[in-house]
C-alpha cells in the first residue's frame, strides 16, 4: 500500500517510517511511504507557505495553491484525508476501511491550519486523533498511517491478524505477564500459572469485561457480550471491586 504524506516537515515522517514494524514492512516492499514536502510547490522567493488570515487576528494561514499542487502532484490515490482538530474522529473501523485500498493521502497541517477551500473541493475526508490540540498534523497522520498499514496482509504476524477477529472485539485487552512469575515481591495470578487453558481463557475474559466497566464503560454499549458476560458485569455492579489498570 501506498502512503503520500503531504507535510512542512517531511524529515519527521521520513524517520518515523524507517522505525520498527512500519519500517520492516517499508523494507519489504509491502508498505511505500512517500513524504512530500509542500514548501516544494511554492513559487516566490521566500518559498512562503503561509499568510494572513482574512477578517484578522491572530496567527497564520497555509496558502491554498501550493497545498493543492501538492495534491496535484500525488496522481490518483485511494483517498485523500486531512488531519485537523476540527474533523470527525478517527476510528478503527476507518482503518479497517482504508487498509482496503491501494494508496492513502494524509494532508498535514501547520499553523492555524488550511485554507477552508482545501477542505471544500480538495479532499475526500477531514479526521481528528483525537480532543487535543497538536502543533500539526504529522503526528496525527503517522496514527492514521500506522493504525491502518498493520491491517494490511503480512505487515504483522499471524498470531496478531487472528486477534482482530477475536471476540474480544470492542473490548480493552486484559494484563498481561511474563517472567519471572514473582517479581521485586509481587507474584502473577496464579491462574496463568495452572496450563489450564479454559481457565485462563475465563479469566481474561473477565479481566477484559472488568477493565472496560471501569475505564471505558461505553464501549460496553457496542461490544458483542455472551449472556455470561452480562451476567459477569451485573455481579460486578452489585459487587463493585477497585482496579485503576
Ligand atoms: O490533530 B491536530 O491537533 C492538528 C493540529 C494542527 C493541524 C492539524 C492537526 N494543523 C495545524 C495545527
Amino acid at each position: 500500500m501506498r502512503f503520500v504524506v503531504l507535510t512542512l516537515f517531511p524529515d519527521v515522517v521520513r524517520a518515523y517510517a524507517a522505525a520498527g514494524v512500519l519500517g520492516k514492512a517499508v523494507e519489504r516492499g509491502e508498505v511505500e511511504v512517500e513524504a512530500v514536502d509542500i514548501r516544494d510547490f511554492t513559487d516566490d522567493r521566500y518559498r512562503s507557505v503561509d499568510d494572513d488570515p482574512f477578517g484578522g487576528g491572530a496567527g497564520m494561514v497555509m496558502k491554498p495553491e501550493p497545498v493543492a499542487r501538492a495534491i496535484e502532484s500525488a496522481g490518483r490515490v485511494g483517498k485523500r484525508v486531512m488531519l485537523t482538530p476540527s474533523g470527525r474522529p478517527f476510528t478503527q473501523a476507518d482503518a479497517v476501511e482504508w487498509a482496503k485500498l491501494d494508496s492513502l493521502l494524509l494532508l498535514c497541517g501547520r499553523y492555524e491550519g488550511i485554507d477552508q477551500r482545501i477542505r471544500d473541493d480538495h479532499v475526500d475526508d477531514a479526521v481528528s486523533i483525537g480532543d487535543y490540540v497538536l502543533s500539526g498534523g504529522e503526528l496525527g497522520a503517522l496514527v492514521v498511517l500506522d493504525a491502518t498499514m498493520r491491517l494490511l496482509p503480512g505487515v504483522l504476524g499471524n498470531a496478531d491478524s487472528l486477534e482482530h477477529e477475536s471476540y474480544n472485539e470492542g473490548l480493552l485487552e486484559h494484563p498481561h505477564y511474563t517472567r519471572p512469575a514473582e517479581w521485586r515481591g509481587v507474584g502473577v495470578p496464579e491462574v496463568l500459572l495452572s496450563g489450564h487453558h479454559a481457565r485462563v481463557a475465563e479469566w481474561r475474559r473477565r479481566e477484559s469485561l472488568r477493565r472496560t466497566a471501569r475505564l471505558r464503560p461505553d464501549l460496553l454499549k457496542t461490544a458483542s457480550l455472551t449472556p455470561q458476560d452480562q451476567r459477569f458485569l451485573l455481579d460486578l455492579e452489585s459487587g463493585d471491586q477497585s482496579e485503576v489498570s
